[in-house]
């Protein structure tokens, strides 16, 4: 008997991913490059399982019924392509390729252009929801070729975290759709996640909270509109007491946030296509900066800022906390949700906004009850600009904005950083401001570089001598 599925790749999520696929009733045939691994899995993980350890390419690949459908769960970059040149040329006509890593969008184009050429279908998959998730259900963003996804939409739905509406994977277009719109996802997951560190610094440093004071008002706050896996797991991890020290194991971890380019790639392409992304670029800058330890410990006896507590009353400045971490959460949204449409816009894939939002409402990093919503925007106007033209986050913005401004202000009267929130207030006072300085900016390209400028009161093209006497 021959397996139906093969997965390449057995660190944390192929390992998980077999175990899930094999668990909905499919036969799976496994490899990895390093054969120890493979064995361990199938000695300590996977007895008495349909899990068929193959020890080379040409294994797997004999093993699986045709047309073979093959998962790579490898580490995305070099070590996909080194995989890729192996196994392609093993492959049949029909055969399919799943890149279920986090590839950059422009490799999966090329990828697929080389697998097309040789007659094999391939999904640039991306594929959310860490260890947890590929085990009990992620959250699966096909794009590529649509045979392929029909060869393997029964078995995604059986394997993907069950959702309020519907099992949580769909195709999303042609190319690199899929991982596009995973590389967003992750894009507004670090803006989220910049946001609670920013309302955790402040309770922090500003209210002299302490961490099972803060890890109260984050399960206050998953409780309403903010219900959310990060704000849960994050008074999860407020309450987490270090069993060495008795203290809070938050406070003993080091200040320096890694990232592994995915955010940086989205805001990359946010540049490239020229939307804007602000909040999720902010993000990525203050990993950035936390990286500069060193720098920052110098830097703190050399520069003064004003005194850090923030005065007044704590329950007024929790409530404004509240709204102006709610309308932050919903600009890295609306932003990720923009730079998608802009993306699909420019590239055909007629991305449908409302299905992305369908897709992330379970087993994803930024599964939230505010999806719910958000795809109901989508569904009553599916080319809406921006999701704060929509109900109920128009009236989210007048009611909480005041707040937001007021959270702003005092953070930056304290000398506390707070990049996601004011660049998400900044982005919306932007956007609802039918008249920006550009006018200006406009006249100073012009003075310098003769770049020419319209105007507001005629048609045409002008260019001004500024220096000439009038
Ligand atoms: P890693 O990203 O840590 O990759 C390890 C795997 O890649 C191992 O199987 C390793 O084989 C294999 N590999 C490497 Br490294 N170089 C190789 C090469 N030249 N040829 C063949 N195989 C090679 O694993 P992961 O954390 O399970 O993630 C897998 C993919 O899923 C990645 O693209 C990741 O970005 C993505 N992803 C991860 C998560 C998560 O939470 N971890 C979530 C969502 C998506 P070896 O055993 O021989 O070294």
């Amino acid at each position: 008997m021959k397996a139906e599925f093969g997965i390449i790749g057995l660190a944390t999520m192929g390992q998980n991913l077999a175990l899930n696929v094999e668990d909905k009733g499919f036969s799976v045939a496994v490899y990895n490059r390093t054969a120890e691994r493979t064995r361990k899995f199938l000695e300590e993980k996977a007895k008495g399982r349909r899990i068929v350890p193959c020890y080379s390419l040409e294994e797997l690949v004999e093993s699986l019924s045709r047309p073979r459908k093959v998962l790579l769960m490898v580490k995305a970059g070099e070590p996909t392509d080194a995989v890729l040149e192996k196994l392609f040329p093993l492959l049949e006509r029909g055969d399919l390729v799943i890149d279920g890593g986090n590839a950059h969008y422009a490799d999966t184009e090329r990828r697929l252009r080389e697998a097309e050429g040789r007659g094999l279908l391939y999904l640039g998959t991306g594929i959310s929801g860490g260890e947890y998730g590929a085990l009990h259900g992620p959250a699966i963003m096909a794009g590529g070729h649509r045979e392929g996804y029909e060869l393997i939409e029964g078995l995604f739905q059986k394997i993907a975290a069950q959702g309020p509406e519907g099992p949580c994977c769909a195709y999303f277009g042609p190319g690199s759709a899929g991982h596009y719109v995973k590389m967003v996802h992750n894009g507004i997951e670090y803006a989220v996640m910049e946001t609670l560190a920013e309302a955790y610094d402040l309770m922090k440093r500003g209210l002299s909270m302490s961490c099972a004071e803060m890890a109260d008002v984050f399960g206050r706050w998953n409780q309403g509109e903010l219900s959310s896996y990060l704000v849960e797991i994050t008074e999860k991890i407020l309450r987490y007491v270090d069993p060495e020290t008795g203290e809070p194991l938050v406070e003993k971890i080091l200040d320096t946030a890694q990232q592994k380019g995915t955010g940086k790639w989205s805001t990359q392409s946010a540049l490239d296509i020229g939307t804007p992304a602000p909040t999720i670029a902010m993000a990525v800058f203050a990993r950035v900066i936390s990286a500069l330890k060193a720098e920052r410990t110098e830097a703190e006896k050399l520069l003064p800022g004003p005194e850090l507590h923030l005065h007044g009353d704590r329950e007024e400045f929790l409530s404004d906390l509240f709204g102006a971490v709610y309308l932050t959460v919903i600009a890295a949204y609306a932003q990720g949700l923009r730079q998608l449409r802009d993306a699909s816009a420019e590239r055909g894939w007629g991305l449908d906004l409302s299905e992305v939002a369908r897709v992330w409402m379970a087993g994803c990093i930024i599964r939230s009850s505010l999806l719910v919503l958000i795809r109901k925007a989508f569904l009553e106007q599916p080319d809406l600009p921006l999701l704060f033209l929509a109900e109920p986050f128009r009236s989210a913005w007048e009611k909480h904005h005041v707040a937001l401004r007021r959270v702003v202000a005092r953070a930056h009267e304290a000398g506390i950083p707070v990049p996601a929130m004011d660049s998400a207030l900044d982005f919306v006072d932007a956007y609802r401001t039918a008249r920006l300085p550009a006018n200006l900016i406009q006249a100073q390209r012009d003075f310098f570089g003769a770049h020419t400028y319209q105007r507001v009161d005629k048609e045409g093209t002008f260019h001004t001598d500024w220096e000439a006497v009038a």
